[in-house]
């Protein structure tokens, strides 16, 4: 591929899995060329380039990265400012756990509903992510961010699953209060306004 003066993401305009790296970016203000792909019609290059033709795709110089949790990751390792992982190894080890379920269940969910939305399975994932939802509500009581004062890679990989809840067709019962107020303080936010592509901006009123 021709050389990039900076680095690249090659995104995914609607998928939550661009969105939450989109965000991790936005967090740390990292300039970064953003390249829109249809994940039907993707690019010579980055078919070369990642054998899974998955998306995202981050590319920093020689360096090729695939799967968001890996390019989060990464981000946070090389752009340490503002960190978006605790320091301690027990607060940190709790923080993994909750991005493992996040992916394994809500980001799974989300995938069945996004690629049937009018099938069965998509019927059952969009009862159960709603019910996961709202049983997790408890959560967002005490402290502004997930379990912390401080925004981190949880919150990113959360919110764009609580972006799409209305293009999901999910309605969160009153119980759930404390997430919703938790989505308008993440959703003011300059950095996840920036993260947003035109497509995103579109999906809630
Ligand atoms: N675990 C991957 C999942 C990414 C994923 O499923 N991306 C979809 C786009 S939403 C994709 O690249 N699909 C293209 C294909 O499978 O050919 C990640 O977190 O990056």
């Amino acid at each position: 591929m021709a050389r990039r003066a900076v680095m690249t993401l090659f995104s995914a305009p609607t998928a939550p899995w661009s969105h939450r790296t989109r965000l991790v970016l936005a967090e740390k203000g990292i300039a970064i060329d953003v390249v829109n792909v249809d994940v039907g019609k993707l690019p010579e290059d980055l078919l070369d380039l990642n054998p899974y033709h998955s998306l995202p795709t981050l590319v920093d110089r020689d360096l090729v990265l695939y799967d968001s949790r890996v390019i989060i990751d990464y981000l946070d390792e090389r752009f340490p400012h503002p960190p978006l992982m605790p320091i301690d190894p027990v607060t940190r080890a709790q923080f993994r756990v909750a991005l493992y379920r996040v992916e394994r269940d809500w980001y799974a969910m989300a995938a069945d509903i996004e690629a049937d939305p009018h099938g069965k399975t998509a019927a059952h994932s969009r009862r159960v992510l709603g019910e996961a939802i709202a049983a997790s509500a408890e959560v967002f009581k005490a402290k502004p961010f997930f379990l912390s004062d401080d925004f981190s890679l949880v919150d990113a990989s959360i919110a764009p699953i609580l972006w799409r809840l209305a293009r999901f067709g999910i309605v969160l019962p009153p119980q759930a209060q404390p997430i919703v107020k938790y989505m308008n303080a993440i959703f003011s936010r300059p950095t996840f306004r920036a993260s947003l592509t035109d497509a995103e901006r579109s999906m809630r009123p």
